[in-house]
C-alpha cells in the first residue's frame, strides 16, 4: 500500500483504520484527498485480509467539515456537475464495498462529512461529534448524496428540517433521529468502533457481505423484489461451508469457526 498525502492507513488485527488526514483544514475533501480515498477502497477490495474498514478524521476537532470550499469557489457549472459526480462515485463505492465499513465520528461531520459518514454502514459518534449538511448556507444544495442518503436513515420531515435550515446537530440528537447508531466518549471512540468491527468478524463473513447487498439493493426497488432478492441470497447461503459450520456449531453448542467459505 503506498503512502497517502492526505489519508493515514493501518491495518490492526484484520480492521482497515483510514483516517483522512488534513487537520489543517478540518479534513475537509479536496480532490486529491477523494482520489486518494477512491484509490484504497480499490485496492482493499482486492484485499482479503482486511475485513472490516474504520474511517475517521485526524486531529482532535473534525471527522470531515465538508468538501473543500476554497476548491468549490471558483467552479463552472460544468465543474460543479463533474465534481459531485466523481464524489458521489466514491461515496457509492464505500457504500457498496463488499464488507462492513463503520464510520468514528470524532468532531465535524458537515456536508460532504455528513454525506462520507452517511455512506458507511454504522455511524459511531463521539460526545463532541456534531453533524449537519450547511449547503445552503453556501447558496448550494448538498452534492454528495446527502439529500437522498440523509431521507433514507432519518426519514423525509426531519431531513428537510436538516437540509432547509442548514442547522448542526449534536451527537446525543444524531442518536435520537438515528443518524448515529452509538455516542461514546471522546477517548473511547475508536475502541467503540473496533469492537463493533471485531463483533462483526466473528460472524459468518459471506453472510454479512449477503446482508450489506440485501439492505442496499432492497431500499432502492419495491418491497417485492427485495424480498425476492433476499431469498435468493438466504438460497444463497446454502451452498456456503459457513452456513454448515454456523449451524452445526449451534447443534453441538459450541462457538462457530467461519472460513468466509
Ligand atoms: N473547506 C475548506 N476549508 C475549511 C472547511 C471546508 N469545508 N472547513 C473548515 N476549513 C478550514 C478553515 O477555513 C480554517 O482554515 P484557516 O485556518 O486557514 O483559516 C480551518 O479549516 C479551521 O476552521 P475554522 O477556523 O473555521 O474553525 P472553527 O472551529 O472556527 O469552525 C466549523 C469550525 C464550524 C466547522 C467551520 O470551519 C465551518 O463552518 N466550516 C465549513 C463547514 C461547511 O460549510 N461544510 C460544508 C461544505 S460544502 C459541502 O460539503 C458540499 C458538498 C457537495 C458539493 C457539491 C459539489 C459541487
Amino acid at each position: 500500500m503506498r503512502d497517502y498525502a492526505n489519508l493515514l492507513f493501518e491495518v490492526a488485527s484484520g480492521v482497515g483504520i483510514i483516517t483522512i488526514n488534513r487537520p489543517k483544514a478540518l479534513n475537509a475533501l479536496n480532490y486529491d484527498t477523494l482520489q486518494e480515498l477512491n484509490e484504497l477502497f480499490d485496492q482493499l477490495a482486492e484485499d482479503q485480509t482486511v475485513k472490516t474498514v474504520i474511517i475517521t478524521g485526524g486531529g482532535e476537532k473534525s471527522f470531515v467539515a465538508g468538501a473543500d470550499i476554497t476548491a468549490m469557489l471558483p467552479m463552472s457549472a460544468v465543474e460543479g456537475r463533474k465534481w459531485a459526480k466523481f464524489a458521489q462515485a466514491v461515496f457509492n463505492k464505500i457504500e457498496n464495498f463488499p464488507r462492513p465499513v463503520i464510520a468514528a465520528i470524532n468532531g465535524f461531520a458537515l456536508g460532504g462529512g455528513c454525506e462520507l459518514a452517511m455512506a458507511c454502514d454504522i455511524r459511531i459518534a463521539s460526545e463532541k461529534a456534531k453533524f449537519g449538511q450547511p449547503e445552503v448556507s453556501l447558496g448550494i444544495p448538498p452534492g454528495f448524496g446527502g439529500t437522498q442518503r440523509l431521507p433514507r436513515l432519518v426519514g423525509k420531515g426531519r431531513a428537510k428540517e436538516l437540509l432547509f435550515t442548514g442547522d448542526m446537530i449534536d451527537a446525543a440528537e444524531a442518536y435520537r433521529i438515528g443518524l448515529a447508531n452509538q455516542v461514546t466518549a471522546p477517548e473511547d471512540l475508536l475502541n467503540a468502533a473496533k469492537t463493533m468491527a471485531q463483533k462483526i468478524m466473528t460472524r459468518g463473513p459471506v453472510a454479512v457481505e449477503l446482508c450489506k447487498a440485501a439492505v442496499n439493493e432492497g431500499l432502492d426497488v419495491d418491497l417485492e423484489s427485495g424480498v425476492a432478492f433476499e431469498a435468493e441470497v438466504f438460497g444463497l447461503c446454502f451452498a456456503t461451508a459457513d452456513q454448515k459450520e454456523g449451524m452445526a456449531a449451534f447443534v453441538e453448542k459450541r462457538k462457530a469457526v467461519f472460513t468466509g467459505k
